[in-house]
């Protein structure tokens, strides 16, 4: 939340490897609402367990198994500067 409230970055982007790890990405997107952040931000989420429907079931913005389609995805979420 502090980089994000200093850095006012367009996007977050998170990555998991594991099933262990994936429920974080869920807090840290309620902890972005909590403070106020999350309508600053569009959140993406990847990595080998994640699914599209794990994206949609935890509020994130986007979700995409591969780098170039992510670059795709942030361009349309994102306005051109
Ligand atoms: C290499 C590897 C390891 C290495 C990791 C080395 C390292 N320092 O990174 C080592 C040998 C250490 C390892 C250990 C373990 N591993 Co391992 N490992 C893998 C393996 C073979 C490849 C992972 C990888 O690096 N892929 C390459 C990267 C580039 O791919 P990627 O992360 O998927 O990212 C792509 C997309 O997903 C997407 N993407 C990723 N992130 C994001 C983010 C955003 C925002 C977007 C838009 C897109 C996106 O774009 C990327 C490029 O295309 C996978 C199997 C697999 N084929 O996925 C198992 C795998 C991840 N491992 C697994 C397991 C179980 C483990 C261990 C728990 C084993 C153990 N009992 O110790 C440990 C855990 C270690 C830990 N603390 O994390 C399981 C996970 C199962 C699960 N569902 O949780 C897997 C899936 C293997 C399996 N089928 O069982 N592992």
């Amino acid at each position: 939340m502090a980089a994000v409230e200093e850095r006012k970055p367009q996007v977050v982007c998170m990555s998991a490897l594991l099933t262990m790890t994936m429920p974080q990405m869920r807090t840290t997107i309620d902890a972005l609402k909590n403070a106020g952040l999350r309508d600053r931000v569009k959140v993406l989420i990847g990595g080998a367990p994640v699914t599209r429907e794990y994206a949609q079931e935890i509020g994130a913005d986007g979700y995409s198994d591969n780098a170039s389609d992510a670059v795709g995805l942030v361009k349309s979420l994102v306005p051109a500067a």
